[in-house]
């Protein structure tokens, strides 16, 4: 184990229908929780886990570190019914029983085009209760112009809430028209500003704990980020012997 690994806590809420599950895939980049329309496909809380080495800077002026995303894919919420109030019940053990860096995404449907008090009232009181910041997810949203008036409204409800638009995975039209995916990685950033412990962390002495060993999986893993990875092996002087 690295003894600068952090990990972080993601409450994934709202509706059913609205893209939670679709939200976790996007996050894992992987298609590991079940999607589909109609009835609740996600019967209980499911946590996933992946540890990944994020860079919390957008500009590199920081050294990434190993951070493990516990994900939690909930159950949706049926406003008014008693199987809510249930998984609301097992959303805050789990909550309660947590130390680290936390932070709920509440999801709301963009075709919807509504918010309702109920689940702002939910929200405001879970992330009181529990001291864990949130932010709302617009999901399929085509694009980060539109939807403005839902995002107006969810702001005047949630006194100036953090809104960020998302299109997780590309949405295919009739006619063969592609609405590309966007967003996600915005949607990060967030979520690590809004991470203490991460954002904190002393990046000179993570420097130095990275071990090789671990620089090589993540070259493995994250094959689309080589400019990333050459960056990263600059910074551990060891670039011969990782090529
Ligand atoms: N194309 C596309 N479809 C989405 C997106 N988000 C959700 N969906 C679709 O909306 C439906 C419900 O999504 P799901 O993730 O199962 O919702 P959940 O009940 O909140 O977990 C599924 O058919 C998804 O494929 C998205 O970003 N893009
Ligand atoms: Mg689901």
């Amino acid at each position: 184990m690295i003894n600068q690994d952090k990990t972080l806590n993601l409450y994934i809420m709202g509706k059913t229908g609205v893209g939670k599950s679709t939200l976790v895939n996007a996050i894992m980049e992987d298609d590991v929780a079940p999607t589909g329309t109609g009835l609740p496909v996600t019967k209980e809380i499911q946590r996933y886990h992946i540890k990944k080495f994020v860079d919390v800077s957008k500009d590199m002026s920081t050294t990434p570190i190993f951070i493990h995303i516990y994900l939690y894919d909930t159950v949706g919420f049926e406003l008014y019914s008693n199987n809510t109030d249930k998984s609301l019940n097992d959303l805050e053990k789990e909550m309660k029983n947590s130390h680290d860096d936390a932070c709920i995404l509440y999801c709301v449907d963009y075709e919807s085009r509504r918010f309702e008090e109920r689940e702002a009232d939910i929200l405001t009181k879970l992330s009181e209760k529990h001291n864990i910041p949130f932010i709302v997810v617009i999901t399929k949203c085509p694009d980060s112009s539109e939807g403005r008036k839902l995002e107006k409204q969810i702001k005047a409800d949630l006194h100036k809430a953090d809104v960020i638009k998302i299109m997780a995975k590309e949405q295919c039209l009739r006619g063969g028209v592609v609405i590309p995916a966007y967003g996600m990685d915005t949607l990060k950033e967030k979520i690590y500003s809004k991470s203490k412990n991460i954002v904190t962390s002393n990046p000179e002495k993570s420097r130095k704990k990275i071990p090789l060993r671990e620089l090589k999986k993540y070259r493995h893993r994250e094959k689309k980020s080589q400019k990333k990875f050459f960056i990263l092996c600059a910074l551990h002087k060891n670039k011969r012997q990782i090529k």
